[in-house]
């Protein structure tokens, strides 16, 4: 028999802020380095984005209409601390003050991501997360920002796909500023984000113990392409360095083997302050976020200078390493038109490994279809498409709970229309359309699209449809 979702499960969903709230440099916002993208003509920066920023009381009705039990948010740390390092900014940190009530007062739980890919450029200036500073930087942040918000809100997450930072570093450089960081040197930057994320669980947990942290690493079942041992062997590999790593820092606070020796053999493995064992090894996540979106199949290396040749159906963040795996292309999977693999059943999957390695409750931080939606004639946007994803992905949930996994929440990606990281304003994941082109700004009037009523209704019967 299936497991019903248990009461007080947190339907949600999510956005980040440099994504959604544009007002890029108002009210002392310092920058972000994602405010340096130059885009490509017909492809929306973060400048304006949905400006959420002014319209935060509109955004929530929505949201408590939608019938929401949990928001995942991200702050963007340039708005409350414009230089990184120094004096906070009232008037930002006054923004998510407004944000934060308005969910309370709809009786939404706010679950707050305190680095969304937005790193402040003056932290960048001085060395980025590779400068251990910045360590010190986030501890203040994050002692701000517990103190400011600590009443109310009682789920953080750390950081944000930070295995994404590391595999495919221009999530957060943008293309303007031309080399990217050599391997060696984001994975030191990772290092410091784990200590940092470490420093920030701890001090948590002695500001508000009844408050809960996690991690939101995007986290995959990598499938082997065949029962070769070899290809079994390849996926394992990938799945260590690419998942797993990050998971057990956080829970278990060491490395993973596989992925050290990975490390260690390609020169990149970082270095070690004295106390940084003993940090990792005393900080424990209350819960994990897991951003999944696509399961990626890998075959043992040919080391041949072909390994990372883009496939058919390969993500951009799943493509092969030279002599550690080859990306395979999935008979059994299908894409959304932006080549992304859909596996629904790939989540059961992810969820069930993650339950069985770390045994914490999970929260799905994102999770969804990115679509080319349209406004039509008569005002509407139909998204049977995304429907269906959705279902079918609740469907692999609800799997995963009769499973045994704890599974406290599910947060789509995204409460609404939103700049894609890469495909500016066309590919939209919202159950929300805002109203604006690729390259001009129109109403930004807000439309709820078919999915958001359906969703309503998923919500309503707490899963039942
Ligand atoms: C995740 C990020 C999000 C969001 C999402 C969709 O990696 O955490 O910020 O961007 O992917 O990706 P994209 O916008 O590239 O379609």
């Amino acid at each position: 028999d299936l497991k019903p979702f248990p009461e007080g499960f947190l339907w949600g969903a999510s956005t980040s802020a440099y994504q959604v709230e544009g007002a890029w440099d108002e009210d002392g916002k310092g920058m972000s380095l994602q405010d340096l993208h130059e885009p490509p003509a017909g492809v929306t920066d973060f400048k304006v984005a949905s400006d959420h920023y002014h319209h935060v009381e509109e955004d929530v009705a929505l949201m408590a209409e939608l019938g929401l039990k949990a928001y995942r948010f991200s702050i963007s740390w340039s708005r409350v601390v414009p230089d990184g390092f120094g004096e906070p900014n009232e008037a930002g940190l006054a923004f998510y003050d407004r944000l934060i009530d308005a969910l309370v007062a709809h009786g939404i739980t706010p679950v707050a991501t305190m680095f969304h890919f937005d790193l402040p450029l003056a932290v960048h200036e001085r060395g980025g997360w590779a400068n251990r500073e910045s360590i010190d930087a986030f501890e203040r942040y994050a002692r701000l920002i517990f103190a400011r918000y600590g009443d109310r809100v009682k789920h953080w997450l750390t950081i944000n796909e930070q295995n994404v930072m590391v595999i495919h570093p221009n999530a957060m450089y943008p293309a303007a500023m031309g080399v990217l960081p050599e391997k060696r040197d984001l994975y030191q930057q990772s290092h410091n984000m784990f200590v940092a994320s470490a420093k920030a669980t701890l001090l948590l947990h002695q500001m508000w113990p009844d408050a809960k942290i996690g991690p939101a690493p995007n986290i995959t079942a990598i499938y082997p392409a065949t029962c070769d041992p070899a290809d079994v062997v390849a996926a394992d590999n990938w799945e260590s360095i690419r998942c797993w790593n990050y998971l057990d820092v956080a829970c278990f606070g060491r490395y993973n083997p596989i992925a050290w020796a990975y490390m260690v053999e390609k020169g990149v493995a970082p270095e070690f302050a004295p106390g940084d064992a003993e940090l990792l090894a005393a900080a424990k996540p209350d819960y994990l976020g897991v951003n999944y979106y696509a399961t990626a199949t890998v075959a043992a290396a040919r080391n041949d200078g072909t390994d990372c040749a883009p496939r058919a159906g390969d993500q951009q963040v799943m493509l092969g390493e030279e002599g550690v795996y080859r990306s395979a292309t999935n008979e059994h999977l299908t894409a959304t038109e932006y080549g992304w693999i859909i596996d629904p059943v790939g989540m059961r999957t992810t969820l069930r490994r993650v339950a069985s390695r770390y045994g914490l409750p999970i929260l799905i931080t994102e999770n969804g279809l990115g679509a080319r939606d349209e406004l039509t004639a008569d005002g509407h946007v139909h998204d049977p498409y995304r429907i269906d994803y959705l279902r079918r992905h609740f469907e692999q949930a609800q799997l995963a709970l009769t499973d045994g996994v704890d599974l406290i929440g599910y947060c789509p990606w995204s409460f609404m229309d939103l700049v894609s990281t890469h495909q500016g304003y066309g590919k939209r994941y919202g159950f929300v359309y805002v109203d604006r082109g690729e390259d001009d700004i129109r109403s930004l009037a807000r439309i709820p699209k078919d999915s958001f009523a359906w969703y309503r209704h998923v919500i309503e019967t707490n899963g039942a449809e």
